[in-house]
């Protein structure tokens, strides 16, 4: 029922212009105004807006509160366009600074951040690193074994650290990379799998027509998970040399099956979530 949150301020000619350039300057988005014989009004537009009620102590002075990303530099741009009327950063009792602006006189805002940033993070839905009770299936190809069986390890190492049993892992072994997007697609429409994990190293040095089969992997992979919905984790290598192959796959540069899963099992929670809808995910 509730559409949007409008507050409306009357602010002399004068200080019409002065104030919409400082709220532009500041980030504010422009709604769609209106002039007419009587008046003219420029919305400015927040992502977010609420209408907080409080019992006992107010947490500040002006009534309007603009939280912002960055208070320093929103204070260096208030104070390029309003000098004098804007007011020093202050510490609240929440946890927060603040400053005012006396945009005319009837009219002040505050402007403020929390002083842990973290704090002002959007609200998002995420899924948890828990694999407990979740199925997996791992799709590997034979191709470059000595990479890929080290991927593997990774992959079953992270899901089990995340608290997957043995007995929901699900290996499933094939030729080559090119042909991992067809097991992975027949175990995803086969129901025993919450999500796939497939792993596979294509070197380019040593692999002709590289390009061609990366590609299709890709965008097998890509499908099948779009049309069945099921997660599908991408831990195929495509790499300049076996050197680089090595680092991926457990020496420099980490572990991509393990990478891989982890992805999976993020997936497979967020995906949860979805289903039971959005606002019930926390
Ligand atoms: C043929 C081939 C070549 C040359 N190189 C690789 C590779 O680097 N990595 C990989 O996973 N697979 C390779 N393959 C095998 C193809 O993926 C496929 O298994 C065969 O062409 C049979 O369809």
């Amino acid at each position: 029922m509730i559409r949007s949150l409008t507050v409306v301020r009357v602010a002399p000619p004068e200080k019409f212009e002065q104030i919409s350039r400082l709220l532009s300057a500041l980030g504010f988005e422009s709604g769609s105004g209106w002039n007419d014989e009587h008046s003219r009004g420029a919305p400015f537009l927040a992502p977010v807006g609420s209408l907080e009620l409080v019992d006992g102590r107010a947490p500040a002075e002006p009534e309007i509160l603009i939280e912002v990303s960055d208070l320093d530099t929103a204070q260096e741009i208030a104070k390029k366009h309003l000098h004098e009327a804007v007011g020093e950063i202050e510490e609240t009792h929440w946890k927060s600074r603040v400053f005012s602006v006396e945009l005319d006189k009837n009219l002040r805002v505050g402007f403020w951040a929390f002083q842990n940033p973290s704090k002002s993070q959007p609200r998002a839905v995420e899924g948890d690193l828990n694999a407990g009770g979740k199925r997996f299936g791992i799709v590997v190809a034979r191709w470059n074994s000595f990479i890929t069986e080290r991927l593997l390890q990774g992959a079953l190492d992270c899901l089990r650290r995340s608290g997957a049993k043995s007995s929901d892992i699900h290996i499933t072994r094939v030729p080559g990379s090119f042909e991992i997007p067809v097991a992975a697609r027949s175990l995803a429409q086969s129901g025993t799998v919450d999500a796939i994990i497939a792993l596979g190293c294509l070197i380019r040095g040593e692999t002709s027509h590289y390009e061609h089969i990366a590609t299709e992997v890709t965008r097998g992979l890509g499908q099948s998970a779009q049309e069945t919905g099921i997660p599908h984790a991408y831990g195929v290598l495509t790499c300049e040399n076996l050197e680089q192959a090595i680092d991926r796959a457990g020496l420099k540069s980490g572990n991509k099956g393990w990478e891989s899963a982890q992805a999976a099992i993020e997936m497979v929670s967020l995906q949860g979530k979805l289903k039971r809808g959005a606002g019930d995910a926390r």
